[in-house]
This record gives structure tokens, C-alpha cells and sequence, in this order.
């Protein structure tokens, strides 16, 4: 490896904060660029111009995922690329997805400070949608992209205002028909937990990341007086959902290596002194054991219809994310981890909680991914934070799997 070739992190810094200046809302202390928004046009154009400003070949494929190509010395190569996404969810921080797209373009830049000749071509990519708050399923860009999932279906897909990827895709003029063929795919990302930052360790070498079920539900029940409505005489949609995530929540504690989140629920008519007729609410299930993962996601369909049932409800659902537990390949894992040991930073192996675009390249590509410390596990919000040297010590390792991959001369 080449333990004098480093990043320019304060290059980094800096653009991480002029990107992160996209998306403020009054009120809010964080960013919010939903997919396909006007503030994730205005995120979009800047990191184009920022791959122009760099010459990189910049291309647009159909589900709108960017790409900014670098030349190799063998053309018919494909390129090694490293990606991740800058969309995000509401409030969010500035480093969950934006780092890893910016540390890449800052290794492209350093390629060329350095005179470096690569073989194969390299690249940065930044693909849609990866956080699915506006439109599901989530990490859409790269499930397009892996065959996960056809095209035509992604565009389909709606927000709540009834607008579809597709309208969203031209309206922000993203809607591209360029196709780049990875040879590999790598990752750097904030851990967006507490794992490394609690145990001290500089870089977290991903085996895996875990499996990630989403739905839409909605009890419906009737709407009723809360002075005079007695209890067994209510359909309370409220209190079906209640009962359902308690009952989730114990199961998963229970089961350990899984987790359940409602981070969604708008019920109808909204009035204090009316039982709840509607309960429209999203369940996310996650494990990394496979078998946990299966059993849970029948698990959640299984108690939703029994409490339907008991409580004289009737239940909608639509599952909108399935995405398996998925484990890299352990040559990839171990050039990770060979890097960062060779720069002597202390490493962790772990899987990832969050899921990430390569959950879906490390179908069509060799994958991996690098984490580095989230201060207090901190993520999905604006107080979401990491070392500036930590960050440093993650874009140094990118760059030496990168090169490691791509094949290399440096002019001495
Ligand atoms: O939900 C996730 O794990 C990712 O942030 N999209
Ligand atoms: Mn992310
Ligand atoms: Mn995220």
C-alpha cells in the first residue's frame, strides 16, 4: 500500500460544509434534501459542477444515478468505483452519504496532484434516492441499478402528494440514459452507530450489511365519542397499532439481532375526544442473521393480521422495501482491512445497521465498505458528528483499496 499517498481532508471538510449548507429549513437544526427535491437538484448540480471542475466524464443513467469517470490507461476497462449518495432523510446530518461521495471525489483530485496512471478507469458515483423517506423502496439508485428491482416500477412509485420518481426525475432534469459498468464498488461512510466510537477503534472493516424490511400499514376501525365509547365496544385504530409495535418491540428484544422501528403514523379524524378510525403508520424490520430476518418479516405479517382480527379492524399493508442481509466477499473485506493495518489504524470488523447502495453493488460487483467512528453513534440527525482526523484516516484507506484495485503506476 502507499502509506505516504493522503487525503486532503481539510479540502474535504470544506466541501462537506458547503454541500451541507443545501437544504436548511427554518426551525430545523439539520439538512433536509429529500430525493429527487428541489434541494437535492441544487446538491446534484453542485457536485456535477464540482466532477466537471475536476474533468471527470460525468453520466447519468435512467434511475438518475451520477457518475464521474476518470480515465484509465486501458480504456476497455471497466471502472473502479467509489460511491455513495447524497440525498437525505429529514433533519439529517451533513456526513451520512455526503462524506463518502465527497472523499471520492477528493481521491480523484489526489490521483492527479500525484500524477497517478491508473488501468483501470476510477470514478465517483452519488445514486438516488438511497435514504427512501420520499419515495419507497429505499437505496433505489443502486437496487435499479443491480437488476433489484425494473425500472418502469421505480418510476412508477409515488410520494404523498401523489407525484412519481419519473415526474420528479425530469423535473429536476436528472432523468439520464448513460450505463457504467462497474469492475468494483467500494463505500466509505460514517458507522452511524455507536459501535466504533464506544470501543475506540479508527476504522470499522464491514463484513456485511443487514437486512432491511419496510411496510406501509393502515388499521382502520370507527371512529367514536371518548366520553361514551366503552372499550369493548371501540374498533380503536390507534390502539391496534399500539399493541402491535409493543408486541414487536419485546419480540425483537426477545429474539436479539433484530430491531423494529414506527417511525411513521398520522391517524384520522386527529381529535382529541375521537377514538381513532385510522392508523396509517410504516414498520422497519432489521437483522443480519438470514434466518432471523425471514422468520421476523412473517413474524410482523402475522401479528398485524391476529390483531386486526381481534380488534374488528381491517388492515392495508404494502411491503416497500425487502432488502436481504447480505455478506461480502472476504478477498474485498480483507484488502479493507490490510490498508487500514498497514497505515497501523486499529480496526473493527462489523456488520452495518444502516443499509447502504452496497447492499445492492455487491450483487453485480465486488464490494466493500469502510466505516469510520459516528461521535456517540449519533446519525439521522443534526447532531450527527466525527473526527476530522478519523475522517481523514477512512478517505486514506479508500484511496489505497481504490488504487489497489484499479491497477497503478505513479511518475516518480
Ligand atoms: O435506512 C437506512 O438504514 C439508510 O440510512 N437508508
Ligand atoms: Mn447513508
Ligand atoms: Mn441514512
Amino acid at each position: 500500500m502507499n502509506e505516504e499517498l493522503r487525503v486532503d481532508v481539510v479540502r474535504i471538510l470544506r466541501n462537506l460544509n458547503k454541500l451541507g449548507k443545501i437544504g436548511r429549513r427554518e426551525g430545523f437544526n439539520g439538512v433536509t434534501r429529500l430525493a429527487l427535491s428541489e434541494e437535492d437538484r441544487e446538491a446534484r448540480d453542485l457536485l456535477v459542477s464540482w466532477m466537471e471542475e475536476g474533468g471527470l466524464n460525468v453520466r447519468v443513467d435512467p434511475i438518475g444515478n451520477i457518475f464521474g469517470v476518470r480515465r484509465g490507461s486501458n480504456p476497455n476497462f471497466k471502472p473502479v468505483i467509489m460511491g455513495s449518495h447524497i440525498d437525505t432523510v429529514i433533519d439529517a446530518g451533513i456526513y451520512d452519504g455526503a462524506y463518502g461521495v465527497l472523499s471520492a471525489l477528493e481521491i480523484l483530485r489526489r490521483i492527479d496532484e500525484e500524477g497517478i496512471e491508473t488501468q483501470h478507469p476510477v470514478g465517483v458515483a452519488a445514486f438516488t434516492n438511497e435514504e427512501g423517506v420520499r419515495f419507497q423502496p429505499d437505496m433505489m439508485g443502486s437496487l435499479v441499478k443491480s437488476g433489484g428491482y425494473p425500472l418502469e416500477k421505480a418510476y412508477a412509485r409515488k410520494d404523498d402528494d401523489g407525484v412519481t420518481v419519473k415526474e420528479a426525475l425530469k423535473g429536476i432534469g436528472y432523468l439520464g440514459r448513460d450505463d457504467v459498468k462497474p469492475e468494483a464498488y467500494f463505500e466509505l461512510h460514517v458507522e452511524q452507530g455507536p459501535v466504533l466510537h464506544k470501543r475506540g477503534f479508527e476504522i470499522g472493516v464491514v463484513e456485511g450489511v443487514q437486512g432491511i424490511a419496510w411496510w406501509r400499514m393502515a388499521f382502520r376501525g370507527e371512529a367514536n365519542h371518548a366520553g361514551t365509547t366503552p372499550l369493548d365496544m371501540r374498533k380503536d385504530a390507534m390502539a391496534g397499532a399500539a399493541e402491535l409495535y409493543t408486541g414487536l418491540l419485546e419480540y425483537v428484544a426477545k429474539k436479539g439481532n433484530a430491531l423494529c422501528t414506527v417511525g411513521k403514523l398520522r391517524l384520522e379524524p386527529g381529535a382529541i375526544n375521537v377514538v381513532p378510525s385510522l392508523a396509517d403508520f410504516t414498520i422497519d424490520y432489521r437483522s443480519y442473521d438470514d434466518a432471523i430476518f425471514k422468520e421476523g418479516k412473517a413474524e410482523v405479517e402475522r401479528r398485524a393480521e391476529e390483531v386486526a382480527k381481534r380488534r374488528g379492524l381491517t388492515l392495508d399493508k404494502e411491503m416497500t422495501a425487502d432488502a436481504q442481509p447480505v455478506h461480502f466477499r472476504p478477498e474485498m473485506v480483507g484488502l479493507v482491512e490490510a490498508s487500514a493495518r498497514k497505515r497501523t489504524y486499529s480496526t473493527f470488523r462489523l456488520p452495518s445497521g444502516a443499509g447502504h447502495d452496497a447492499q445492492f453493488m455487491h450483487v453485480i460487483c465486488p464490494t466493500a465498505m469502510i466505516f469510520v467512528p459516528s461521535i456517540n453513534g449519533v446519525s439521522h440527525s443534526p447532531g450527527e458528528r466525527s473526527d476530522a482526523a478519523d475522517l481523514e484516516r477512512g478517505a486514506n484507506v479508500l484511496f489505497d483499496c481504490t488504487l489497489a484495485k484499479a491497477g497503478f503506476k505513479k511518475e516518480p
